[in-house]
């Protein structure tokens, strides 16, 4: 009889489509087999825990350089740490396209930077102009070098793009068969209304949701799907905020057009509500799109179960409360529009999401999983790599108390960002140990992980 190098003895499986209780029996990084009464050389109890595949999160905003040359303040080395705390082993995050540097260079230097990482990770590639090098020459470049996707932005003075230019970055992303993801909101409409906003003086924090509210984000939407429609690319929309705009998904979707959506922990569980903290406080909430009422939470649950939405990525954008660039960097007077927009998110996801949606019995842990992991790493071109428990895969693997009751503070996460916006929560359900590629990674809130452990993924073909 085989001896593997470890055994996982006794946990509850949980993959997509399946749950049970066996062994998995791992040698090297990977997965090699899956039964009962297997030996290892070491043999892990998880009696009582569930076994899931580690968490991908697709959306994240790690060490990215800003139009002005500022870097994000959660590096790989902080941001990643937080996300094996959290259970996650891959993260998708995002190389900048700033002006005066092509698109390749700068997929390249990201690349580079990602070395630190203590989890495998994978890149999208933001893109804010369409000059003839970039379209013609670059996406082809980027997508051979197995960027995850393309991110474009309908909103943001220093990113967005006109419809026009948005259709060459459709068609050219079409041609080099790489998926295309949007942010969503009118920049006009926005413009607009924060100029009406100021000039009232309503420059408090929550004047950032009622200047972007569901509708500008409702109509972008439904203007990206339809230059998808135009172009038969497919687009995935990004955090989606509120019912009224999957309603829009949702239909698109049964008229055939190309698309599909993620939404976040923080619009399944914060309100506008929380803009409205004392003084500056109430920055820590300002994301985008903002967050919206209680109601709107509500009526996400049957776009996420009816699979409108099928992916959960915690779309972290941590910048400091008390930092220099962070959340101050225009002074503790700054009106709403000078706010970085941006929460963190990467170690909250998975335990705030569970408690949300599995301890209210919202969804089923095979939903769970296929929302946090397994649509993630189809969607990004690395499944079967990641993304499910079965021979063959990647040992990336996190052993996940059900019981475990934890009230969430940021020091639980040693991250570089200074607040977590979850603080004093209590949750249900929390990661006790993590494996990646066959190695103990994260053993009840130590890393294990040296900075340095992760590998690049190349997007496989779709
Ligand atoms: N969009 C994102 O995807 N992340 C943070 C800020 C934003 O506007
Ligand atoms: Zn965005
Ligand atoms: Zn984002």
């Amino acid at each position: 009889m085989t001896t593997f190098d470890i055994v996982i003895r006794n946990g509850m499986i949980v993959t997509a489509t399946d749950k049970y209780i066996a062994d998995i029996g791992i040698n090297g990084s990977k997965i090699v087999d899956i039964g009962f009464d297997l030996k290892g050389h070491e043999t892990i109890d998880a009696t009582g825990l569930l076994v899931l595949p580690g968490g991908i999160d697709g959306h994240c905003h790690i060490e990215q350089e800003e139009a002005d040359g500022t870097i994000h303040e959660d590096d790989f080395v902080s941001a990643t740490g937080s996300a094996l705390l959290g259970g996650t082993t891959t993260v998708v995050c995002f190389a900048s396209h700033v002006p005066g540097r092509g698109l390749v260079e700068q997929f390249d230097a990201y690349r580079r930077k990602g070395a630190n990482s203590r989890i495998d990770f994978a890149i999208h590639q933001i893109i804010t102009r369409t000059d003839e090098q970039t379209i013609r020459d670059e996406i082809p470049v980027v997508a051979e070098r197995g960027a995850a996707g393309l991110k474009v932005f309908m909103t943001y003075d220093d990113f967005h793009l006109s419809d026009g230019q948005f259709l060459q970055v459709l068609e050219a992303a079409h041609k080099s068969d790489i998926l295309v993801s949007v942010h969503c909101e009118n920049y006009d409409a926005i413009r607009h209304l924060i100029l009406k906003h100021l000039a009232e003086g309503r420059t408090e924090p929550h004047g950032h949701v009622t200047s972007r509210p569901p509708c500008v984000e409702r109509e972008a939407t439904y203007r990206a799907m339809t230059m998808s429609e135009l172009t038969h690319q497919k687009i995935q929309i990004f955090h989606v905020s509120c019912p009224e705009v999957a309603e829009e998904i949702g239909r698109a979707q049964s008229r055939g057009v190309k698309v599909v959506a993620e939404t976040c922990p923080h619009y399944l569980t914060l309100t506008e509500e929380d803009l409205k903290r004392d003084g500056f406080e109430g920055t820590k909430y300002i994301c985008s799109p903002p967050l919206r009422t209680k109601a709107a939470q509500e009526g996400m649950w049957q776009y996420i179960r009816s699979g409108v939405i099928s992916i959960i990525s915690s779309d972290h954008c941590g910048y400091t409360f008390d930092g220099s660039v962070g959340k101050g960097r225009h002074g503790r007077d700054a009106d709403f529009s000078l706010i970085p927009n941006g929460m963190p998110g990467l170690g909250t996801r998975l335990p705030v999401f569970y408690d949300a949606a599995i301890n209210s019995g919202k969804i089923d842990l095979t939903d769970f999983v296929r929302l946090t992991a397994t649509t993630p790493a189809q969607r990004y071109g690395l499944y079967p790599q990641k993304g499910t428990i079965a021979p063959g895969s990647d040992a990336d693997l996190v052993l996940w108390d059900p019981k475990k009751s934890v009230t969430i503070t940021n020091s639980l996460f040693q991250s570089n960002i200074d607040y977590t916006p979850y603080e004093g929560r209590s949750v249900q359900g929390w990661p006790v140990k993590v494996y990646q590629r066959g190695k103990l990674a994260m053993d009840d809130g130590k890393l294990v992980a040296p900075p340095g452990s992760g590998q690049f993924l190349k997007a496989r073909e779709k």
